[in-house]
């Protein structure tokens, strides 16, 4: 009964650990040059990779995805300020074209916002 629960709090804990508190790579960032330069992002292991992407301002560009998770919530691709949303095929490239933005910060993210990723516009 003991190590039932034992083993209980363990998985919660991971759990939480895992939804919550891991974000590798969060601080990696990725200089862009917008179209021209390749911006490549993976999604892999529950994460965008990169996530944080500059971009320059008033300039149209060109994401590429790159989707090698295979779970079913890494399929949709949302970018919510722009009325964007896609379909990822798995173990393809899909390209992604972003109008020209305005300096700030836009989030992306897959259909349940458990993968997020962030544009730096600049
Ligand atoms: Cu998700």
């Amino acid at each position: 009964m003991l190590i039932i629960n034992f083993v209980g709090i363990v998985l919660i804990a991971f759990i939480v650990w895992w939804f919550w508190l891991y974000s590798p790579n969060n601080k990696q960032k990725k200089l862009a040059n917008n179209i021209g330069d390749e911006v490549n992002i993976m999604v892999q292991d529950g994460v965008y990779q990169p996530s944080n992407i500059i971009l320059k301002a008033n300039t149209p560009s060109v994401i590429k995805f790159i989707r090698k998770d295979p779970s079913p919530c890494a399929a949709t691709l949302i970018f919510p300020d722009f009325e964007i949303s896609d379909e990822l095929p798995l173990n393809k490239t899909t390209e992604i074209s972003l109008p020209p933005m305005e300096k700030g910060k836009y989030v992306f993210h897959c259909s349940m916002q458990m993968y997020k990723g962030y544009l730096v516009v600049e």
